[in-house]
């Protein structure tokens, strides 16, 4: 059996996904998600212009040789952008032998450890106020997990993931694109301030059930950090995600010594290499890497297996900027992973994105149940697909009120 080539694809409602089609000479062929937010195009040439025409001729059942192939064949190792394509290529090698197996990838991977998956959802609120509406919006709808942000009062503009005023529900991620980058300022003071008692308001109006999770979007200097951590505990959160900008890994073991909150990191990693130590050293809760830029199911299922030794959790990325695809893929990993747990999952069943990719993977009372379909279990409508093209992009920056450059 061999690859006989490759499509790709950069396009789709909203977001540019980048889609791989990796044909074979039995006419077996698989699917990946190699989308890089706001830098989509370059995935997607890595793929057309070096992997593809060398995959050419492969055995596409030796994946684990492929993604050695790859990663050791690049002598530049790691980096998102050919991480992402790797991805791609090693979600379709194992879409197509789940197809060969006539298994879904899940079965491949040891099978089912759990019914569904536990799924959090986005709220947000330009004040408190109009986070708890969603909050009690999501509950309303079965969510048992919600991520919350909002407002911050005297906040010179709209902190992370939060509308700039009331009313206004435009998505800070979807809605906000331009390759010009949007500016927001930002003040660490004033989120210090209000944040802890908000979540603890939080707590109180929601009972202890419901978990609550939290994203410092890197914003926070490792003493800031460790402060907040520890004045943030009393809302008991299920997890506080990226304290601090993840290059310094040494700042975790700060906010460790301080502090009890749950720590999610990793959203940015694109290796194991990134987060060995993390893991090892046990200064991670959850590792929330994504199955696209951390370069497949094969090298994630490896980060799962280290971290489940160190009592760390999965919480994949799930941002809105992954497809259909790469989300099939972490739904496997997540009702296999003996250490699964949570998924960030934003709604990405709109009848535009279900007509692109249609599946049979779906959401129900906060769960995500896995299609038994062979393989990742979702399709990709070529057809529908010429509808859309590339939309340039970029992610907002952060600045100080003088003007000083931020973490985004
Ligand atoms: C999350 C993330 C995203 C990122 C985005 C950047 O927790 O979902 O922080 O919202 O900002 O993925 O491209
Ligand atoms: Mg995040």
């Amino acid at each position: 059996m061999k690859i006989t080539g490759g499509k790709v694809f950069v396009g789709g409602p909203g977001r540019n996904y980048v889609t791989l089609k990796l044909m074979t000479d039995e006419g077996v062929y698989g699917l990946g998600d190699a989308t890089l937010n706001n830098r989509e195009t370059l995935p997607a040439q890595y793929l057309s212009d070096y992997l593809l025409p060398a995959l050419e001729g492969m055995d596409p059942r030796n994946s684990e040789d492929i993604w050695q192939f790859l990663y050791r064949g690049a002598y530049f190792r790691r980096g998102p952008i050919a991480m992402a394509a790797f991805g791609a290529i090693d979600m379709a090698l194992w879409d197509i032998k789940g197809k060969l197996a006539n298994m879904p990838v899940y079965q491949l991977l040891g099978g089912r450890s759990r019914q569904g998956a536990m799924a959090y959802a986005h709220a947000t609120g330009a004040d408190l106020e109009e986070l708890c509406d969603q909050v009690a919006g999501y509950v309303a709808q079965g969510y048992k997990a919600v991520r919350v942000q909002c407002g911050i009062p005297g906040m010179p503009s709209a902190s992370y993931a939060v509308p700039e005023t009331k009313g206004d529900n435009r998505h800070y991620m979807t809605d906000f694109s331009g390759v010009r980058p949007k500016v927001e300022t930002w003040d660490s003071g004033r989120y210090l301030r209000y944040m802890p008692d908000a979540l603890a308001e939080l707590r109180a109006r929601f009972g202890p059930e419901l978990h609550l999770l939290h994203d410092v979007h890197h914003r926070l200097t490792p003493r800031e950090a460790a402060g907040f951590a520890k004045a943030v505990e009393p809302a008991d959160l299920f997890w506080l995600e990226d304290p601090t900008p993840a290059e310094d890994q040494d700042a975790l073991r700060l906010i460790r010594h301080h502090a009890t909150t749950p720590i999610a990191i990793g959203e940015v990693f694109n290796s194991l290499w990134d987060c060995n130590r993390l893991i090892e050293d046990e200064l991670i809760d959850f590792i929330r890497v994504a199955v696209t830029y951390a370069g497949g199911i094969t090298p994630v299922r490896r980060i799962v297996d280290l971290a489940g030794m160190h009592h760390v959790r999965t919480g994949f990325h799930g941002a809105p900027s992954h497809s259909p695809i790469s989300m099939a893929a972490q739904a496997h990993l997540n009702v296999w992973a003996p250490n699964f747990g949570i998924q960030e999952y934003l709604v990405l069943g709109t009848p535009a994105c279900d007509a692109l990719f249609p599946s049979d993977h779906r959401m129900e009372d906060g769960m995500i149940h896995v299609s038994e379909a062979p393989g990742l279990g979702v399709h990709f409508d070529e057809r529908e697909a010429e509808r859309y093209d590339w939309v340039p992009g970029s992610h907002p920056v952060v600045r100080l009120e003088d003007g000083t450059m931020w973490n985004y």
